[in-house]
């Protein structure tokens, strides 16, 4: 009799674990490569008892062509502030219930109320950074200062550009002295004739660009400041320049599309991004700037006023945000198009 009640005893409590397991939710995060660790994903899961998966994609073109195309499993996602912009016109984004996210007090004032999201209904600041260019020093020299080295044919093949319409052609337009938000058909016309030029040299069009440089496949790439500070850490010889001519700066935010399966789990992640010592593991990870400024007592020395992620005041003056340019876009679309077919 009382073997057969610890059978049932174990039978059920069997049950009640497989059950369990099958419950088990899945958060789905889409974002940009190298954004989210695994101690940041294990984290989240050994604390909610819940699986993180994490996929990425290489520019916020693809993200969106992705959520346009009828994704419906993801419950985050990471664009960047003038991808905010149309995700909300496009009314692909959830409004975030504050009241799961206690922690957006933790956020600075300086990254809340832009002009993409301007009462963060829909998204909270997750990262900063700026575009620019990594070199390794011991070969490219003298020290770069211009865009213009990335079309000098003594690195050809030996450099990559980002694989993103909006920042190579950002960076053909500031050197040409455009702004990076033109709605001038002609400017951007001069702009992708300019690529078209480069593109002999141009060993790879890559996002994830410190791959390349770690591997030394490149000597040279237009990339972000994060990517450009991660590759330093395996080679100590790489740099990084905003060029004289400006850049682009950004914000990327955490936002869940409508179509999200776990809204609130999603919520409860964005809350535990906000964490001052969670929140600190993502600088210490990605090597962009933290929007919680506690977060930086977690932080080793280095890390806290790096000058990759806080560049000095006049190369600041320099830097555009990215912007909708609404229906021009399909002229962005457009010359992206032709340059890639060449
Ligand atoms: C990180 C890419 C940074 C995203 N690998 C730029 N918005």
């Amino acid at each position: 009799m009382r073997n057969k009640y610890i059978l049932s005893a174990v039978l059920l409590l069997t049950l009640f674990i497989c059950n369990c397991d099958e419950q088990k939710q899945q958060l789905n995060v889409f974002t940009w490569a190298g954004y989210v660790s695994d101690d940041i994903r294990a984290g989240f899961e050994k604390e909610y008892g819940v699986t993180v998966l994490v996929d990425t994609y290489a520019s916020n073109e693809d993200l969106l062509a992705k959520l346009l195309a009828g994704a419906t499993g993801y419950d985050i996602i990471m664009p960047s502030d003038y991808m905010v912009s149309i995700l909300i016109k496009q009314n692909l984004l959830a409004e975030l219930n504050r009241d799961n996210i206690p922690n957006f007090q933790n956020i600075s004032p300086l990254f809340l109320g832009k002009y993409f999201d301007i009462d963060n209904q829909y998204s909270i600041p997750y990262t900063f950074g700026t575009a620019g260019i990594a070199y390794d020093s011991a070969v490219v020299t003298p020290d770069p200062d211009s865009w213009a080295v990335l079309w000098d044919p003594q690195y050809k093949n030996q450099f990559s550009m980002l694989d993103d319409q909006r920042e190579t052609i950002g960076a053909a337009l500031k050197l040409l002295g455009y702004s990076l938000n033109t709605t001038d058909p002609e400017e951007i016309k001069a702009a992708k004739e300019k690529l078209i030029d480069q593109k002999p040299l141009v060993k790879q069009y890559k996002s994830e660009a410190e791959e390349l440089l770690i591997a030394g496949d490149v000597v040279m790439a237009h990339c972000w400041s994060g990517d450009a500070f991660r590759a330093t850490e395996t080679r100590p010889t790489i740099r990084y320049v905003i060029p004289k001519e400006g850049s682009s700066q950004f914000i990327d935010a955490v936002c869940i599309p409508k179509s999200a399966p776990h809204k609130e789990l999603a919520e409860q992640f964005i809350n535990y991004l906000l964490r001052p010592e969670v929140n600190a593991k993502i600088t210490a990870f990605t090597k962009y700037g933290t929007c919680v400024p506690t977060a930086k007592e977690y932080l080793p020395e280095h890390l806290r006023m790096h000058k990759f992620i806080y560049p000095p005041k006049e190369v600041l003056d320099s830097l555009e945000w990215l912007k909708d340019p609404g229906d021009f876009t399909r002229h962005y679309n457009r010359a992206w198009e032709e340059i890639k077919a060449k």
